[in-house]
């Protein structure tokens, strides 16, 4: 089923000069592109977005890091897209993802671990939305998409 999901490429992996590579692994799986933009989240947003996170002992420095620096967010569209981009980005402790997956590879502790993917269709649809306004995402198809979906 056809699903969107919100990334973050967080300001650790910005700053890192990651961004590509990250981009690149979302790209070769076969998700696509609907919006993208490099911007620096305000408190407001970033309260917003982990809301579900605000009684955790770890809110304060959560928000206070993703609104340190420029992050890139990215709007992704595919099959289950939220299962595969999350498969994609490893668990959420990077020195238990798995290697091959972007946290796996490029990080080592929880408060730096270098991207943010939905975790549900629902909350899928209302990342994106926090994120984008309407005429900022794509309706498009690739060439190519008889070749990833069926
Ligand atoms: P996820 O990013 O893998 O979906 P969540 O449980 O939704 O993980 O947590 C959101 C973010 O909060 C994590 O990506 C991480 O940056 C941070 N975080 C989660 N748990 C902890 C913790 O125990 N200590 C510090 N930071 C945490
Ligand atoms: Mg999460």
């Amino acid at each position: 089923m056809a699903e969107r999901t919100l990334i973050i490429v967080k300001p650790d992996a910005v700053q890192r000069g990651l961004t590509g590579e990250i981009i690149k692994r979302f790209e070769q799986r076969g998700l696509r592109i609907i919006g993208m933009k490099f911007m620096q989240i305000n408190n407001e947003l970033a309260e917003k977005h982990y809301d579900v996170h605000r009684d955790r002992p770890f809110f304060t420095d959560l928000v206070n890091y993703i609104v340190s620096a420029p992050v890139v967010v990215i709007a992704l569209e595919g099959t289950d897209a939220i299962k595969a981009a999350r498969n994609t980005i490893g668990a959420t402790k990077p020195s238990e993802s798995a290697a091959g997956t972007i946290r796996g590879d490029y990080g080592l502790e929880i408060g730096r671990n270098l991207v943010h993917g939905s975790d549900s269709v629902e909350n899928g649809e209302i990342e994106v939305a926090n994120f984008f306004m309407d005429d900022e995402l794509v309706a498009w198809e690739r060439n190519v998409d008889p070749w990833i979906f069926e």
